[in-house]
Formats: structure tokens, C-alpha cells, sequence
């Protein structure tokens, strides 16, 4: 990465951590066409994770957090269509994908619909705080593929365990693959709870589709 490019990341990252939605937007604009849409996503989760860390410390507080997820949310919106055209179309197969019940944090999961929709994949995002009843008609009426899970604390991380568990009671796991995701999910969580794939980060939830797919 060139010098440039270097500042235009690294303002991206402050402009999350001030937790100013304005800067973080006008950032994004400067940013287009010098860093990629995957670079410019990458920068705004690296800011996002500092977020976290400073509210763990208790240097910044949930409004302060509020702000934060909306300037990441609009700031993603506005790349949107260059995601889709820095990507191959196409329809590979139906995703369902949501975030665990008791759970409303969305970010992450909604970067990764996008990210699969723009990969040429039918994704139906059923939310946040989706009741695992939710998950399973959508899989059935979808005939999906793929369903994934997104958990963001130690919590909801249960509700992925027992919405597989709930997919074998009914008689439904074979129909459909699994991947579990969100910063507290783990490979070896994964592999303990009976998932079909982890991944840490949108761009390797994609290639982790595209290969329980055979794409
Ligand atoms: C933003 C945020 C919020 C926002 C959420 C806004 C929104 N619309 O999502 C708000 C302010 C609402 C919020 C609320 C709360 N939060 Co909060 N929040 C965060 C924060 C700072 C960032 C999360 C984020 O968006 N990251 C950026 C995205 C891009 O990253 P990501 O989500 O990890 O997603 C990537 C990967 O994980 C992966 N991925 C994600 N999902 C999936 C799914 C699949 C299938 C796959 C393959 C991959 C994948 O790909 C994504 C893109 O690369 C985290 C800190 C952290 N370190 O995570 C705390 C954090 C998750 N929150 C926390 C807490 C405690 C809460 C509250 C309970 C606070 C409160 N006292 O009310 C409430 C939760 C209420 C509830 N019932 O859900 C704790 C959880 C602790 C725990 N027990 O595990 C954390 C860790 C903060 C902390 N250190 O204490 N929060």
C-alpha cells in the first residue's frame, strides 16, 4: 500500500474510533477508486474493533457505540455497488443468513450478505434476533443451501448450538449446510457445535461458501 493510500485507511480508522458519522462518510468518498471496496470495509472493521476495545476499557460508552455501528452501516451502504461490481455475478446458490436470537447486532452479518449477494449468491437476510423457528421455515421455504449464523457474544454463541440442534430434531440438517461466524466464534467452536464451516471475516465467508458449494 502506497503512502496515500496508507493515510486514506488509517482515516478511515480514526473517523469509526472518533465515532463521527460525517467524517467517516466524506472518508469513504475520498477513499473510492484508491483503496479497494474490500480495503475501505477492512478499515472501517479495524476501527470498529478499537470501538470495542474502548468501550471494554470504559473510554467510550454505548451511545458513543451507537454512533459508531451507524457510521459503519452508512459508510458500507454508500460502497455498495462498487462491491458489486469488483465482484463475478451470477446465481450460485440460495444463502439464508441472520443473527441469532437475543442478539441485535447486525453489522457484520448484514457485510456479509452483501459480500455473498455480490458474489452471484440468492441471499435471503432474515435480520437480527431471529428466532430459531425463523431460521428453520426459511431454510425450507428457500430450499436453501446454506444457512449462516452470526453470534456476537458468548450468550447467542449457545443460540448457534441449539439452532443445529433444532435442525436435526426436525429432521432438516442434511438439507442444508451451516457456517457459523461473529468475533467470539471459533474454528474449534465451530467443529465442537457440529457446524459445516467457520470464517472471520466476510471475504473468507465467501470463499468458505463457494467451497461447501463446489463453486
Ligand atoms: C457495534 C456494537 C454494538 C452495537 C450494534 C449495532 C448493530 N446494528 O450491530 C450496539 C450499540 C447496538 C450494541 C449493543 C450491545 N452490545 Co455490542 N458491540 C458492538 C461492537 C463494538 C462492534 C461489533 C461490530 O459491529 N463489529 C464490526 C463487524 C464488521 O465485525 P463482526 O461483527 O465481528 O463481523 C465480521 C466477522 O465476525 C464475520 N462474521 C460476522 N457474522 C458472521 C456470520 C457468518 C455465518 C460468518 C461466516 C462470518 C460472520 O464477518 C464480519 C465481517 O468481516 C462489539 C465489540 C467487538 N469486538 O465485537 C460490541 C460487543 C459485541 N457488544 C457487547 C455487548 C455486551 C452489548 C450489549 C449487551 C450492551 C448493553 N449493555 O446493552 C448490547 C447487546 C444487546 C443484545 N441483546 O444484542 C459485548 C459482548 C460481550 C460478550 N458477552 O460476548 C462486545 C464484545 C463489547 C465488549 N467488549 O464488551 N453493540
Amino acid at each position: 500500500m502506497n503512502a496515500q493510500a496508507e493515510t486514506l485507511r488509517k482515516n478511515l480508522v480514526d473517523a469509526i474510533v472518533e465515532c463521527d458519522i460525517d467524517k467517516t462518510k466524506s472518508n469513504v468518498e475520498a477513499s473510492r477508486g484508491i483503496l479497494s471496496p474490500q480495503e475501505i470495509i477492512d478499515a472501517l472493521s479495524e476501527g470498529m474493533h478499537e470501538v470495542g476495545i474502548k468501550f471494554e476499557r470504559g473510554k467510550l460508552f454505548l451511545p458513543h457505540v451507537m454512533v459508531a455501528a451507524n457510521a459503519m452501516t452508512s459508510a458500507v451502504a454508500l460502497i455498495e455497488g462498487d462491491l458489486a461490481e469488483s465482484m463475478t455475478g451470477g446465481s450460485r446458490g440460495h444463502v439464508v443468513m441472520g443473527t441469532v436470537e437475543g442478539d441485535v447486532h447486525d453489522i457484520g452479518k448484514s457485510i456479509v450478505s452483501t459480500m455473498l449477494q455480490c458474489a452471484g449468491y440468492d441471499v435471503n437476510d432474515v435480520g437480527r434476533d431471529v428466532p430459531t423457528a425463523t431460521f428453520l421455515e426459511a431454510v425450507k421455504e428457500g430450499n436453501a443451501d446454506v444457512l449462516g449464523l452470526s453470534a456476537l457474544m458468548t450468550t447467542s454463541m449457545q443460540t448457534q448450538k441449539e439452532v443445529i440442534e433444532t435442525l436435526i430434531e426436525k429432521g432438516m440438517r442434511k438439507d442444508v449446510q451451516v457456517i457459523v461466524g461473529g468475533a467470539p466464534v471459533t474454528q474449534a467452536f465451530s467443529d465442537k457445535i457440529g457446524a459445516d464451516g467457520y470464517s472471520e471475516n466476510a471475504s473468507e465467508a465467501v470463499k468458505l461458501v463457494h467451497r461447501l458449494l463446489g463453486n
